[in-house]
């Protein structure tokens, strides 16, 4: 009886960190969705939209370079996000203050604020060397959906399926 109960105690703290870990894993989403401002929201659906329509996982954060770097950066270093979606207009930091600090794929969708989203989109596709970020259209939130779910699919069949079924339909 005592030797159950001495087994019992050395396995339940095992049994725990297994839980917690699957429990973890389980809430991990694959996909960061990160809008420098509230007033991105609407760019923002149309990127949520397509990834509900593939039943991918994603979270989503209003966070700016420019106003919360400190928290923008504790964020990136700590998330499990597979891919990074950053949609900005203006002088557009964001997804190439992301990408400086994340060596993971960062998509970056400029937002027609001002100067019909050509100031956004020059600051997120004119990069420096070694900092990549992967630009869609101004205003097109969907297309960086879809890209993020193409850098998914090299690893998940299923999804690669989908991907190429609803491209044929
Ligand atoms: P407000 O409406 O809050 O003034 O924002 C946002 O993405 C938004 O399109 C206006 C615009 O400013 C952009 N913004 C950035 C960054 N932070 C906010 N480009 C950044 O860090 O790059």
């Amino acid at each position: 009886m005592l030797e159950i109960k001495k087994t019992f105690t050395e396995v339940l703290p095992v049994i725990k960190r297994f839980l917690s870990i699957t429990h973890f894993y389980l809430n991990m989403p694959d996909i960061s969705v990160i809008m420098g401002s509230a007033s991105d929201e609407k760019i923002a659906e149309k990127t949520t939209q397509v990834l509900d329509d593939y039943g991918v996982s994603y979270e989503v954060r209003i966070l700016s370079a420019h106003r919360n770097p400190e928290e923008l950066r504790e964020y990136v270093i700590n998330s499990d996000a597979k891919v990074f979606i950053a949609i900005a207009g203006l002088s557009a930091a964001l997804p190439g203050v992301i990408a400086s600090i994340t060596s993971k794929p960062v998509i970056g969708v400029p937002v027609s604020a001002s100067l019909l989203g050509i100031d956004a989109l020059l600051s997120i596709i004119q990069m420096p060397s070694g900092i990549p970020v992967g630009g869609v259209g101004i205003d097109n939130g969907k297309n960086a959906a879809y890209l993020a779910l193409r850098i998914l699919a090299l690893l998940d069949r299923e999804l690669e399926q989908k991907l190429k079924e609803k491209q044929i339909e």
